[in-house]
């Protein structure tokens, strides 16, 4: 058995390319032509293939190595009494190619007018995928600016442009199998004297690859490099086709991966390492866990919580099973995100409203023909935007880091429907009288218990109130109903005996719940939002103030 030197094959004109990869270690069978390393120039990353069958016996390269035509990869020994193909002959398999893309060539004198730009020579690939698309219409190209990536199972490499001029229309996206010749981009040229010397320039090197004999796998060239491997632009990941191809397979997200090799790299052993984590339960795809909190039926894993209890409830009684309604599904996940997104605290409170309430039922007796009932409800709409103006930040939203406070008072109100809990919000409330909002209210309640609000009517409220005063109970932590800040529940108002100073009185009292988001708003001003409302409430002329 011969030991053969496997040697780094002609790689177009590159010099002093840096391995990234090794593919193969001492001791591994390698077939002919088998991918042996990866290394990468500042635009393309290829790998070497192997002359020669047999067992691995050296390495003779290391990660971070430079190497050139010539220089030994690894030495192999070699399976059966064939001759392998000689390290040196695979040089003459590899035609550097020639300057001339297949892109029409630039006249070397200024011209302008719509110029097609297409897929240069690039070897004999045939139908490789788009992977990144460097530009956008409207950006101005440069002679030899990368317009996109292109990928092969083998090597990756960048299309540059062969005008100047700004882009008017790109004809590929991601995705898009592209063959020489295609049409990318149409340019409106503006192709200036400098143009003719660079287009005659090599653009690409193309690759031809004898099935009998050994030959890098590709080779791609482009000057003036737009971005470099290291520092991937447009979020790509930093790996060699082959694990891209690897992560293809297996469904792999890439961009979630973290590169433990050379440079931040991502490795098969990282792609092995994600996948194994994500089987195991151990990490989760940004897919997976954008999913699990936002179902209803979300098992909660995405939190890293333990799975959610399954019961065969059939076992201990008899049970019907009837599926949830689109409204209670979307509220659901709406609720479940809130809950758990917001850092939310609830103040209680109670407010003393026996005044406002006898004012509520004499106005509604003096209204008893207009048929419009005014309900506590209105009341509290009223005294909250005056609470809210006085305390903006409760009629604010997070933008990122930013706070935006908003110069508009729409107070959406938990309505309770047959079909489950929907949002209706009255506009404008601070220019809107109380009759106006119970007008509004009953008419908003009404459609979203027939199930007939538009979307125009659920949007844009800037602060909610949950009343549960109708039906009964103390104090409840209503959720906010994001982006917004905050929400005050409202129960039942009963009459307590309240110590004036001298004596306990009969007073009726409302409780109040009021659930504020911590990251934009702190205890004290929760308080006291709350103790404002409640002497509004108290005495209803304090609005006017
Ligand atoms: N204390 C005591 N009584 C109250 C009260 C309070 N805080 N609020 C209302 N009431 C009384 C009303 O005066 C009315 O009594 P009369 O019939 O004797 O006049 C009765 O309760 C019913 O009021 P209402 O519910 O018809 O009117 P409203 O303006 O209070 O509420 C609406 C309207 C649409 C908010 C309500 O019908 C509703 O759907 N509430 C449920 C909201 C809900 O589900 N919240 C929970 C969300 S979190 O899951």
């Amino acid at each position: 058995m011969a030991l053969i030197e496997v040697q780094v094959p002609d790689i177009g004109d590159f010099d002093e390319v840096a391995v990234i990869e090794l593919l193969v270690k001492v001791g591994d069978t390698v077939k002919a032509e088998q991918s042996l390393i990866t290394v990468e120039s500042d635009k393309a990353s290829m790998e070497i293939p192997s002359s020669t069958a047999g067992v691995v016996k050296e390495m003779r390269v290391a990660l971070g190595d430079k190497v050139k035509q010539g220089s030994v990869v690894l030495v192999v020994e070699a399976a059966g009494a064939a001759a392998p193909v000689a390290a040196p002959a695979v040089a003459a398999a590899v035609v550097a190619a020639a300057p001339a893309p297949v892109a029409a060539a630039p006249a070397a004198a200024a011209t302008s007018g719509p110029v097609n730009i297409h897929v240069p020579d690039i070897g004999d690939f045939k139908d490789v995928a788009v992977i990144e698309v460097f530009v956008k219409p409207g950006d101005t190209i440069k002679v030899e600016q990368s317009l996109i990536t292109v990928e092969s199972d083998k090597a990756s490499m960048e299309i540059p442009s062969s005008h100047a001029g700004v882009l008017k229309e790109l004809k590929v996206k991601v995705g898009d199998k592209v063959n020489i010749g295609d049409l990318l981009a149409v340019l409106e040229g503006t192709v200036s004297a400098t143009v003719a010397p660079v287009a005659a320039a090599p653009v690409a090197a193309a690759v031809a690859a004898p099935a009998a004999v050994a030959a890098p796998t590709a080779v791609a060239v482009v000057a003036a490099p737009a971005h470099a491997p290291g520092a991937p632009t447009l979020g790509l990941p930093h790996a060699s086709p082959s694990v891209r191809k690897f992560a293809r397979e297996l469904g792999v997200p890439l961009e979630e991966v973290k590169g433990n090799g050379l440079k931040g790299r991502i490795t098969v052993d990282d792609v092995q390492a994600f996948t194994k984590a994500v089987m195991s339960g151990a990490a989760q795809t940004k897919a997976q866990a954008a999913k699990a909190p936002a179902a209803s039926g979300g098992d909660g894993a995405g939190l890293g919580l333990i799975p959610w209890p399954k019961v065969d409830f059939a076992k201990f009684g008899p049970i019907e099973r009837k599926e949830m309604g689109r409204i209670k599904k979307i509220s659901g996940a709406n609720l479940l995100r809130n809950a758990i997104m917001i850092p939310a605290v609830t103040n209680h409170d109670d407010c003393d409203i026996t005044d406002l309430e006898a004012f509520r039922v004499s106005t509604n007796k003096e209204n008893e023909k207009s048929g419009v009932k005014v309900t506590m409800l209105a009341f509290l709409i009223k005294a909250c935007v005056a609470a809210l103006k006085k305390y903006p930040e409760f009629n604010s939203s997070l933008d990122g880091d930013a706070l935006v406070y908003k110069n508009y008072w729409h107070i959406g109100f938990a309505a309770d429907t047959p079909n489950g809990l929907m949002v209706p919000v009255i506009r404008d409330c601070d220019k809107k009288g109380v009759l106006q909002i119970s007008a509004e209210m009953s008419e908003l309640a009404k459609k979203a218990r027939d199930g007939k609000l538009g979307p125009a009517e659920m949007t844009g409220a800037t602060f909610t109130i949950s009343s549960l005063g109708g039906i009964g109970g103390k104090y409840f932590t209503p959720i906010i109903n994001a982006p917004e800040v905050a929400i005050l529940g409202v129960c039942k108002s009963t009459m307590e005996p309240v110590w004036n100073g001298k004596e306990f009185v009969p007073r009726l009292m409302l409780p109040l719940s009021l659930t504020w988001d911590h990251r934009v708003i702190d205890g004290a001003a929760a308080a006291r939002f709350n103790a404002y409302l409640g002497q509004i409430l108290g005495d209803f002329r304090r609005v006017l103030l």
